[in-house]
């Protein structure tokens, strides 16, 4: 049925009004997906750019963390956030080095192995990253590292032949090559699952930050950690170009400076988390250990043949990366 003819111009006048009203009132949302736990450092991280957004914009544009991969699992948030099902994601930018291989420099053993090389690392891939993922639609916000990579082992290490034919968790490419590498036998977990991976034994080792194995409370399982340093991955926070165009300029200048004062703090976040996640699992009877030189050796060995073929796969874009951090 056809409702009943309005006055014409009492229609018109109540356009106006909303449209007026509208920018002042409307109120925007946007789903944050996560991987870790929400007590993790990132996590937490991640809440108070949220919560720094929505007091500079007044509550105009809300974010709600969804911790733990409660909404997405790890590898799949980067295509939620391209596709739109998400308008903001935080991925581990490494897990996508198949797509492209320069994603995959920050796992690379020994590469950018301190905070410092990492930070200096970031500079020379962000605008890399801007363009790439700009393509794909995708603007990087901000990235904060995880503390220095050791391993976890429930039986002691002395090198890497130790490691032949035990099981070894992985988190992305690298880490699964790393394990090939070291004939041990590769299986992908994600670090939600990662506790039960180790109570089950469907692992026995794994490479991956004190933080990370505080979170799963991998002392009660495995009583080896040994502080190899190889490297530091890193965490993106991603927006979809389309929400964040989509936003006024006032709130774009919101979120940009939000991310800004995240980075900054997220490193900071890191580092403390990195002593303490090494703390708490001594104090559950973990043994923090300096890797074993052979330990060591076996590693850097690997890594070499790992830079190898990340060269050879990233082509002139890994080229002038690594040439421009080593520069
Ligand atoms: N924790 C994450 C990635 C690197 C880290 O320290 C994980 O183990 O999945």
């Amino acid at each position: 049925m056809i409702p009943a003819r309005r006055p014409l111009l009492l229609s018109a006048l109540a356009l106006a009004v909303a449209g007026l009203a509208a920018p002042a009132r409307a109120q925007v949302k946007w789903d944050l997906p996560a991987a870790y736990p929400a007590t993790n450092f990132h996590s937490v991280n991640l809440q108070a750019f949220a919560d720094d957004v929505d007091k500079a914009t007044g509550g105009k544009l809300k974010i709600t963390v969804h911790a733990n991969a409660s909404l997405f699992k790890a590898p799949e948030i980067k295509r939620a956030v391209q596709g739109g099902q998400a308008q903001i994601g935080e991925v581990l930018i490494s897990n996508f080095a198949n797509e492209w291989a320069p994603f995959g420099a920050d796992a690379l053993p020994f590469l950018a192995d301190s905070y410092d090389e990492s930070v200096k690392l970031w500079k020379v891939q962000k605008p890399l990253f801007e363009k790439k993922l700009g393509e794909q639609g995708l603007m990087p916000l901000y990235a904060v590292p995880w503390p220095p990579q050791g391993v976890f082992s429930k039986k002691a290490l002395a090198s890497g032949a130790d490691m032949k034919g035990i099981k070894f968790r992985a988190y992305n490419p690298a880490t699964s090559r790393l394990a090939e590498l070291l004939g041990a036998q590769p299986v992908t977990v994600q670090a939600a699952e990662v506790s039960q991976a180790f109570a089950t034994g469907v692992t026995d080792s794994m490479i991956s930050s004190g933080s990370t194995g505080a979170d799963a409370k991998l002392h009660e399982h495995v009583k080896h950690w040994y502080d190899t340093q190889a490297w530091l991955p890193k965490n993106l926070v991603l927006v979809n170009k389309a929400a964040f165009a989509a936003l006024d300029k006032p709130t774009q200048d919101a979120v940009l400076k939000a991310a800004a004062a995240a980075e900054e703090r997220g490193l900071a976040a890191s580092k403390k988390a990195n002593g303490e996640s090494l703390d708490k699992l001594r104090a559950g009877g973990m043994q923090i250990l300096p890797p074993p030189a052979a330990l060591s050796a076996d590693l850097k060995k690997a890594g070499e043949v790992m830079l190898k073929e990340w060269l050879d796969k990233a082509g002139a874009d890994g080229k002038a990366l690594v040439d421009a951090y080593r520069r």
